[in-house]
């Protein structure tokens, strides 16, 4: 009895938590609670849920092997009050701690309902920062005051400066370049071979929460079977190093390329490991840098790496951080069309996009080009609901927090925030996914065909959401090549074009709301 009650939610898994510093073995208790309402508040991937109970499980074993007190609910424990509230306050009542200890959610959702843990707990409640941010939300809001806009490239020198990564003495950027993306654009030749990553053998503890998650989220959308991911900190270094050796040398040549059958590429699939915890953003950085150093691997390879998570990582979390709540009702163009079955089934003639689907239910994966030019680039030009496309994207990848997703998929991809984020729709026709994978050479419509029964959607698509959107993006310099082309256009071409596009939008058959 008394003692501190310390919190630890399924995506805080690092033993340097904030909440963990100052803990007394001799005295304190660690809460993990696995709970309906985590695992449900969208159907998440089997996956996802399979890696967070497994890793949970795991963090509590490594924590009591320490000699620390665990207070650990199962999912099937009888008595599991089905959300983390409830959890909390049946700790308290068993354990009787003078306080209690958390850091605080990085989703808006679960952040608010922490507000009120004190006085549901009768308790005194900490709630701290999550400092497993290069930057705070507070020094993100420090350097968004005043600007007319946020450029993920500016902040990102200002990370580099900070912390030193890729910096040289005289406080350049090193070989003279703080970007190298336009060196990162090569298409995967016919022959590439890609090396496979690292893949685990499920332990009794991983076999034992697969088969939970298979008879208690079965009916969700992806499949559970094949659980092969890193389930500890120590299994999601091995994962990462991994990559350092094999992949990075290629990461940034091929960063944006797409090949059949090839869901991973140069890619390290990482990302749901810095997000729940097993990895730590500092280190995969500075090892990333050091590999570049002894010669490893090329400068645009880790650069266009670290940009990713000292960057976009931290880049878009602060985005989230200013502008919720009302960040995840934004639709300024206004779309409103519900999502495709085909989202869910996979089932349609367009290769690029079954190809995605398919990947993202088998490994609960795509990468980042998939994601944006492909499912992404179809949801834009598309028109389809902010709400339902978020939806999806929350749903199907394991590393799939709102915190990341929503910026990602209202700014990003649909440009539903109106520039927040990024400076210009990513709109595109079939030309870019031609240019960046072979899914057109194996596609039954044709990307030169721009109508008829043979022409790829995304053409017409890309067209018609130029020309409905006239008002709201004509005047963004950057948008000036299509407006200048569209100007030239002679009406009956965009009449085709935008009959073409009504012809397809109407064949398709959409989702039910709730039916996922
Ligand atoms: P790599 O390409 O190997 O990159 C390394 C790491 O960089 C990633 O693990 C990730 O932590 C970070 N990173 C790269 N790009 C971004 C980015 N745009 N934003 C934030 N971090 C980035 N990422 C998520 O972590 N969760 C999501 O729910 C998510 N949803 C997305 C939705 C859309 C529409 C788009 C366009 C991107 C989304 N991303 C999301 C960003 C990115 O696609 C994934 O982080 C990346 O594909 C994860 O795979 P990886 O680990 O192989 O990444
Ligand atoms: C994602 C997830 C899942 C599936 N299950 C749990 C759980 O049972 N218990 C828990 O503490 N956390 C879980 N999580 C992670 C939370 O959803 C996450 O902490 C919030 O979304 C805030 O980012
Ligand atoms: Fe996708 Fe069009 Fe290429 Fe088919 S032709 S794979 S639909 S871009």
């Amino acid at each position: 009895m008394g003692g501190t009650l310390r919190v630890v939610l399924g995506d805080q898994l690092s033993r340097g938590l904030a909440s963990l510093q100052d803990l007394d073995p001799d005295a304190d208790t660690v809460l993990l609670a696995e709970v309906m309402a985590e695992a449900t508040y969208v159907r998440h991937h089997p996956k996802k849920i399979a890696l967070i109970f497994s890793a949970m499980r795991h963090f509590a074993q490594q924590l009591e092997g320490e000699g620390i007190a665990v207070a650990y609910t199962k999912l099937d424990d009888p008595d599991n009050a089905g959300d983390l509230t409830g959890e909390v306050v049946r700790a308290v009542t068993r354990v009787a701690p003078e306080r209690v200890i958390a850091v605080s959610a990085q989703e808006h959702r679960l952040a608010q309902e922490m507000q009120g843990w004190s006085e549901v707990c009768g308790v005194p409640v900490e709630l701290r920062a999550d400092d497993r941010f290069f930057c705070s939300t507070d020094g993100f809001e420090q350097w968004a005051r005043g600007r007319k806009s946020l450029r993920m490239e500016f902040f990102y020198r200002e990370m580099r400066r900070a912390t030193g990564f890729l910096i040289e003495a005289d406080g350049q950027p090193t070989g003279g370049r703080w970007n190298y993306d336009q060196d990162n654009r090569k298409a995967a030749p016919d022959a590439l071979g890609t090396p496979d990553r690292r893949r685990f053998q499920p332990d009794a503890i991983t076999r034992e929460v697969v088969d939970l998650v298979r008879a208690r989220f079965g009916h969700h959308f992806g499949a559970v079977d094949g659980f092969d991911y890193a389930v500890t900190a120590e299994q999601a270094e091995q994962a990462f190093e991994a990559f350092v050796r094999d992949k990075l040398p290629s990461f940034g040549d091929y960063q944006d390329a797409m090949k059949v059958g090839q869901p991973l590429l140069f890619h390290a699939q990482i990302g749901a490991y810095l997000n729940c915890g097993l990895l730590d953003p500092y280190a995969v950085c500075a090892r990333a840098e050091k590999a570049y150093r002894d010669g490893h691997a090329p400068l645009n390879a880790v650069e266009g790496f670290i940009r990713q998570i000292l960057g976009w990582r931290e880049f878009v979390r602060g985005i989230y951080w200013l502008k919720m709540p009302g960040y995840a009702q934004e639709n300024r163009l206004n779309a409103t069309r519900p999502l495709p079955r085909f989202f869910w089934t996979g089932k349609t003639d367009m290769r690029c996009i079954h190809e995605v689907v398919e990947q993202t239910r088998t490994e609960a994966y795509a990468h980042h080009i998939q994601r944006l030019m492909v499912t992404g680039v179809f949801a834009l030009v598309a028109g389809l609901d902010p709400r339902a496309v978020n939806y999806w994207y929350l749903v199907v990848y394991a590393d799939a927090y709102e915190w990341v997703e929503l910026p990602n998929v209202t700014g990003m991809a649909l440009y539903a925030d109106g520039g927040v984020l990024g400076s210009k729709p990513y709109a595109a026709s079939g030309k870019y996914i031609d240019r960046m994978s072979d899914y057109c050479r194996h596609c039954r419509y044709d990307v030169k065909q721009q109508t008829g029964p043979d022409a790829c959607p995304f053409n017409a698509l890309y067209w018609d959401f130029i020309d409905r959107n006239r008002d709201k993006l004509e005047g963004n310099p950057r948008m000036s090549m299509p407006y200048a082309t569209l100007k030239k256009m002679q009406p009956e071409k965009l009449q085709a074009l935008r009959q073409q596009a009504e012809t397809f939008l109407n064949s398709i058959d959409y989702a039910e709301e709730g039916e996922w």
